[in-house]
């Protein structure tokens, strides 16, 4: 292990989840592991009361974590990671948080805030204002709760000293997360302070980036088999695919470590490489969770040894997703789809369908909702992806799968949905009618008369893999 004496830190990460720990920090951890960025070091950051559990960890674990990569194969590879050398939680006292921030050695602050953090109306693509957090926080800037305040007090700080700002590194899965991130925070700092709404559009970066791996939930067998098999004793270990990539635009206000050496791709456009990702990958993972949810399928891998499954993902891929995705240079989208198929298919990750349709409404318009609006748009093929909707919709109205087995629900907007989608026996169109979430699907004919028959159907027999089929 390479020395962790040192206490700069160079990177504040806001939302250290598995995917930080196999993703950004595995690719710093590289990076030291080769004698490369010394000084470039992790502080770990959690605005989430859920986030005290890692903090206890990482208290007597010295920050310390296992990746477990694991093979499709069935080999494990299980390494230590030390790119992270601290960790602080911001709901208590946020003083030490906007200070790290603040402290001259700090030169970028990543996030990984999932896509729902963002605050935006998915529907106007504008902040929202109403929330109770963000509305506190303008009113009070000492007494930050979202990332918005969080940044804004340490910006304003650095500004005020005299320091350079620090880039601001979105790692989320939206397409433009760089400028999305941007112009979130300018509008909520316009609100509190124009003059340093004025800097910040000035001075700090906001670079889009591509980010790939796939990291499931870490299960009490991951704890265990690393314990019998590795004889390493760690709370929290991360399992992930052995397939990473960072596709980064090469913007940085204040520097950054030499991730090139160890495989992060620097590019001057990153949106054909974050589309491709989010309406393939993304999508596709989307497309199996709902569907296999309906079904009673558990995991990921599980619907990939369902010919069915298979056979619709890539039918969905090719006949819906590709066509609107247009040409990407410098990539074989045939190769990636049966690159991803693979990845989907690989047994040991037994990535979970509940992870993969926790938050669906802060996903889907992004991964699937587009692509479905872009082919109403050019008189594209529709079918798939309808049908994922109808299914999205008896799940969040029943609750069960097809056997009639609950299915646990996770989602900011679950109550919401429910209300929605319950509404479908006496008006077949209510769940669509969602404006932020579907925009004006509900005024657009060709759709809502497939979306009626598809939901129809589901609503007499949620035998979901009938209706696929009919597809096929
Ligand atoms: C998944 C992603 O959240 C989801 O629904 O599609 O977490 C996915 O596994 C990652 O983006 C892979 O890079």
């Amino acid at each position: 292990m390479y020395s962790r004496s040192a206490n700069k830190t160079g990177i504040v990460h806001i939302g250290v989840g598995g995917f930080h720990r196999a993703h950004l920090a595995y690719y710093l951890h590289l990076l030291k592991k080769g004698g490369g960025a010394p000084a470039w070091n992790i502080c770990g950051i959690g605005l989430r009361e859920a986030d005290s559990k890692l903090r206890d960890i990482f208290k007597i674990q010295d920050h310390l974590y296992t990746l477990m990569v694991k093979h499709p194969n069935g080999k494990i590879n299980a390494e230590v990671i030390g790119a992270i050398v601290d960790f602080k939680m911001g709901i208590e006292d946020p003083e030490p948080v906007i200070a790290s921030m603040a402290d001259a050695d700090t030169r970028i602050v990543s996030l990984t805030i999932t896509e729902g953090g963002y605050n935006f109306n998915p529907n106007t693509g504008d902040f929202n204002f109403d929330n109770p957090d963000i509305q506190h926080e303008l009113q009070h800037p000492l007494e930050p709760k979202t990332v918005y305040g969080f940044l804004t007090t340490a910006l304003k700080r650095r500004r005020d000293a005299g320091l350079p700002a620090f880039t601001i590194l979105s790692c989320d899965n939206i397409e433009h997360n760089g400028d999305m991130a941007r112009k979130m925070l300018l509008a909520f700092v316009q609100k509190q302070d124009p003059d340093l709404a004025e800097w910040i559009a000035q001075q700090v970066a906001f670079p889009n980036s591509m980010v790939d791996r796939i990291t499931p939930v870490t299960t009490p067998t991951d704890i265990e088999t690393l314990a019998l098999t590795y004889g390493i004793q760690d709370a929290w270990p991360v399992t992930c695919e052995p397939f990473i990539q960072w596709v980064v635009e090469d913007k940085f206000s204040n520097g950054r470590p030499a991730f090139e050496k160890v495989g992060v791709q620097f590019v001057p456009d990153v949106e054909p490489y974050e589309k491709m990702k989010l309406r393939l990958l993304n999508a596709g993972h989307s497309v199996l969770g709902l569907l296999g949810a309906l079904y009673g399928h558990t995991t990921i891998n599980a619907c990939m040894e369902d010919e069915t499954f298979t056979t619709y993902l890539r039918g969905f891929l090719d006949a819906e997703a590709t066509p609107v995705l247009g040409n990407i240079e410098g990539i074989d989208l045939e190769d990636y789809k049966d690159g991803l198929l693979e990845r989907f298919a690989n047994p040991n990750i037994k990535d979970s369908v509940s992870r993969i349709c926790s938050e669906s409404s802060a996903k889907l318009p992004k991964f699937l909702i587009t692509t479905l609006q872009e082919n109403l748009a050019t008189g594209g093929n529709i079918q798939c992806a309808t049908l994922v909707i109808a299914a999205w919709c008896y799940y969040s109205d029943k609750g069960i799968d097809k056997d009639g087995k609950p299915i646990e629900i996770i989602d900011a907007m679950g109550a919401e949905l429910h209300e929605a989608a319950k509404r479908t026996e006496t008006d077949s169109l209510s769940f669509i009618k969602q404006e932020s979430l579907f925009g004006n699907l509900a005024k657009n004919q060709r759709f809502t008369r497939l979306y009626h028959d598809r939901i129809q159907k589901i609503y007499k027999d949620a035998n979901i893999k009938r209706y696929m089929l009919e597809l096929l």
